[in-house]
């Protein structure tokens, strides 16, 4: 995994763009080892993921403009296929994602964040979805995703213009949950994902999965969708003891603490 670092520290997996000579620019390489790097993780010992970009003025800075230039159609939807079919395996990953934006997430940088569940931003960061003042749609999930976390308007004036936004910005529309100074952007991605990994694993999956697929179905189905998640998780040992541990303070409140979910 040339391009791609992947490290974990306790249950949080973190996983590093490194190009830092192209500002973290995806060319088919770094996409395989991103694959790779996304099918290292092993969701069972992990549970959060964080994905980040090396350096200090980029986390993607998009897809290789110098290796799209000489595409063929065809050649030129296989690249966007290649890019969707592992943003979606990220997207579809069983354990929360969290993209820390750590400067220029333009393109295909843009879209690689919005695969993930949770953005936050350093103050230097910058979003945008170039594409149309190079000739080119959003090819890796842009026209899709961007609508559906921002809403349609403000999604098609970003695509449209081709205007790139700074952090204050894309807290104000809702495209990042957070921005921090960029020192400390990585400690507070650990914190977050750390909160996150300390909660019952099987619920946080499934809570993932219901949100996840209920927003591709009518309210009817999502609901049922809902059910059956909610009903998965019962009998489990982390429902049994987190359920257990909360009446406990029924008895004796110095008895309640975190419980240590098991995954099971
Ligand atoms: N592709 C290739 N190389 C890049 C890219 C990129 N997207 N972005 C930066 N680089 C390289 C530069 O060429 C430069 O390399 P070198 O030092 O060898 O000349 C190096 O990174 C540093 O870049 P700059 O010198 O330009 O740094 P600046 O700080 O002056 O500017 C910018 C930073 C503003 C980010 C500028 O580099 C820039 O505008 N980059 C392009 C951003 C962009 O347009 N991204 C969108 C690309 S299109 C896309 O992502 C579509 C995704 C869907 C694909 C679907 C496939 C069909």
């Amino acid at each position: 995994m040339g391009f791609v670092k992947y490290e974990t520290e306790g249950a949080v997996g973190i996983i590093t763009i490194d190009r830092p000579a192209a500002l973290n620019a995806l060319n088919s390489e770094v996409l395989g080892d991103l694959e790779a790097a996304v099918d290292a993780v092993d969701t069972n010992a992990v549970r959060a993921l964080i994905i980040t970009g090396s350096g200090e003025k980029s986390f993607v800075a998009g897809a290789d403009i110098g290796e799209m230039s000489t595409l063929t159609k065809s050649e030129g939807e296989a690249f966007g296929k290649k890019g969707n079919d592992i943003f979606r395996k990220i997207e579809t990953l069983p354990i929360p994602v969290i993209a820390a934006v750590n400067g220029f997430a333009l393109g295909g940088g843009c879209e690689l964040s919005l695969s993930c569940d949770i953005r936050i931003c350093s103050e230097n960061a910058m979003f945008g979805q170039p594409e149309v003042g190079l000739g080119i749609t959003p090819g890796f999930g842009g026209t899709q995703r961007l609508a559906r976390t921002i809403g349609v308007g403000m999604a098609k004036q970003l695509i449209y213009t081709a205007k790139n936004i700074k952090a204050d910005e894309a807290y104000r529309i809702g495209l990042v949950n957070s921005v921090y100074p960029a020192e400390s952007l990585m400690d507070e991605a650990k914190k977050l994902a750390s909160i996150i990994a300390a909660n019952a694993p099987i619920a946080v999956r499934a809570c993932k999965k219901a949100i996840n697929d209920g927003l591709q179905t009518d309210m009817d189905s999502a609901i049922v969708i809902e059910e059956k998640l909610f009903g998965s998780c019962f009998e489990s040992y982390d429902q049994t003891e987190g359920m257990a541990n909360f009446l406990r303070k029924k008895d004796d409140p110095a008895k309640v603490k975190q419980v240590a979910f098991k995954n099971e």
